[in-house]
């Protein structure tokens, strides 16, 4: 049995002796005006669409986007048991989703990264993966401080200097420094790993210990901590006790706790920076809140809900800045008030509307990733579970539709050159044969695993267009943009987004 924080609930009987009753009416009553719309009326410029159910090499529970434009996934054996010493699979999007598209490559290191936290780093490419699980006399979920990388290059995966703490369930993200932090997760049941630590490539691991917490990244907080790099140079913290920090990844660090507390939130809620310096967090109860971090002190303001509490679902940031959040039910990893139909936040109008509705549930350990075609890959769940979803189901989203009732995809304008490299505040000159330019977004490549996607961000670039020939401005500074790999999308008139060129930041 996988043992985890919140225990999946198998009994779904005694999970409801312990909702209060009000509350379970209260779940009914959204999950009634939620319903799915009938197949016939949706319309996919409005809603999108959900491809077919497509089989996966193993239950994808961890996905990081390649800078050549695959996705490495991982998380199971190929018969979806826990476990991810064994293989690791490496998805071509370009070539569909048969079994050419996909490389399913043994994991070579002796390492189960099941439960780690994996991120490409901003100089090599290569992917970092951090800690995973350990069974000790039997009993899985004890934690490694095993790390390994995995060269997009070779397609090779191999070993890296340890951490200095065990850890499993870390979160890790890219700093403005272009250092990969790595904070959270816990050694064993009961036992925390409270001190963060960088990782630079070519100089090793540096261990922060002036920024030893508890209550930020420990005991109180281990499970994938939610954290960004924020616009004033520090890392910002939402704990899911309410209490915010900034961390200092400099030196040996250092951790201030800032003035915004906000309610108690769920570690299996997700919560998603869809603008820089902007974050949409959703709660318990159907709440949903914007955490804006951009001012000398971090506020948050209500907004509408999603329309019921997905646990387990997934919120990621579309090519036009749009939040898909998929999956999820309305109890933690039970089939009930399972979530099929997806929502789409607006930034704008801060309001939602339905999305297309999936075929398989997605619950604990499922995962959704923008891919540079301007698709969202949605796949995985169980390892426990009501289901093992050994498969996935790609959205389109509705932006690639034509907006005429036709229900036909829309013919798409493409990059004809750009950069690979660029530096920030650089202006950059785009070739396109779209014929009249709306919109130029520049999103960092994710990396997904329960509920979080560590590098996702979103920026619209102001820009300026003569004829074919674009020309867009870069972010200011590492602190709105850390360095890495970046999606460009350009779109048309209509608001058709291009495939995306990547671009490595630095
Ligand atoms: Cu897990």
């Amino acid at each position: 049995m996988h043992a985890r924080r919140r225990a999946p609930g198998s009994r779904l009987l005694s999970r409801f002796k312990r909702l209060p009753a009000l509350a379970v009416l209260a779940v009914l009553a959204v999950m009634a005006s939620t319903a799915a719309p009938k197949a016939h009326a949706a319309d996919p410029a409005l809603t999108g669409s959900f491809g077919p159910v497509v089989p996966w090499p193993l239950i994808p529970l961890h996905v990081v986007l390649l800078p050549d434009g695959r996705m490495l996934s991982y998380g199971t054996d190929d018969r979806g048991q826990q476990g991810a010493q064994y293989i690791y699979d490496v998805w071509k999007p370009a070539a569909g989703t048969g079994p050419e598209s996909h490389l399913t490559l043994p994991n070579t290191t002796p390492t189960d990264i099941f439960c780690s936290g994996q991120i490409v780093m901003p100089g090599s490419g290569k992917v970092l993966l951090t800690g995973g699980d350990l069974v000790i006399n039997g009993t899985r979920n004890y934690s490694v401080n095993d790390v390994t990388s995995f060269d997009f290059g070779t397609n090779a995966i191999s070993t890296v200097t340890p951490m200095s703490f065990l850890r499993w369930y870390p979160s890790v993200l890219t700093t403005a420094a272009g250092e990969t932090l790595v904070l959270g997760g816990r050694p064993a049941p009961q036992k925390s790993s409270p001190t963060p630590e960088v990782y630079t490539e070519g100089k090793g691991w540096r261990v922060l210990s002036g920024a030893t917490s508890e209550d930020a990244y420990g005991l109180r907080n281990w499970t994938y901590p939610r954290a960004w790099q924020a616009p004033n140079g520090r890392v910002f913290i939402a704990t899911i006790w309410g209490g915010t920090y900034f961390l200092d990844p400099t030196g040996i660090g250092s951790l201030s706790q800032t003035a915004l507390k906000l309610p108690a939130g769920n570690p299996f809620l997700p919560t998603v920076m869809f603008a820089p310096g902007r974050i949409l967090s959703l709660h318990q109860g159907n709440v949903a809140r914007v955490i804006d971090i951009n001012g000398p002190t971090p506020t948050a303001k209500v907004v509408a809900g999603v329309g019921q509490d997905r646990y387990e679902g997934f919120a990621t940031v579309m090519a036009d800045g749009r939040v898909l959040v998929s999956g999820g039910s309305a109890i933690d990893n039970v089939e009930f008030g399972v979530a099929r139909t997806s929502r789409i936040w607006n930034p704008v109008t801060q309001r939602w509307s339905n999305g297309a509705t999936a075929v398989k549930m997605r619950l604990y350990h499922s995962t959704s990733l923008l891919l540079p075609d301007g698709r969202v890959f949605t796949g995985g769940g169980g390892a426990p579970g009501p289901q093992n979803n050994l498969n996935a189901e790609i959205y389109t989203p509705p932006y690639l539709y034509l907006q005429d009732g036709s229900k036909q995809l829309a013919p798409r304008p493409h990059i004809t050159a750009a950069p690979t490299v660029a530096t920030w505040g650089q202006a950059i000159t785009l070739q396109t044969d779209a014929a009249k330019v709306s919109r130029v977004t520049f999103l960092k490549m994710g990396s997904a695993t329960h509920t979080v996607d560590f590098d996702q961000r979103f920026t619209a670039l102001s820009f300026s267009a003569d004829g074919g020939q674009v020309t867009a401005t870069l972010p200011a500074s590492a602190n709105l943009a850390p360095p890495g790999y970046y999606m460009v999308f350009v779109f048309n008139e209509l608001g058709v987004p291009s495939e995306a060129r990547i671009l490595k930041l630095g």
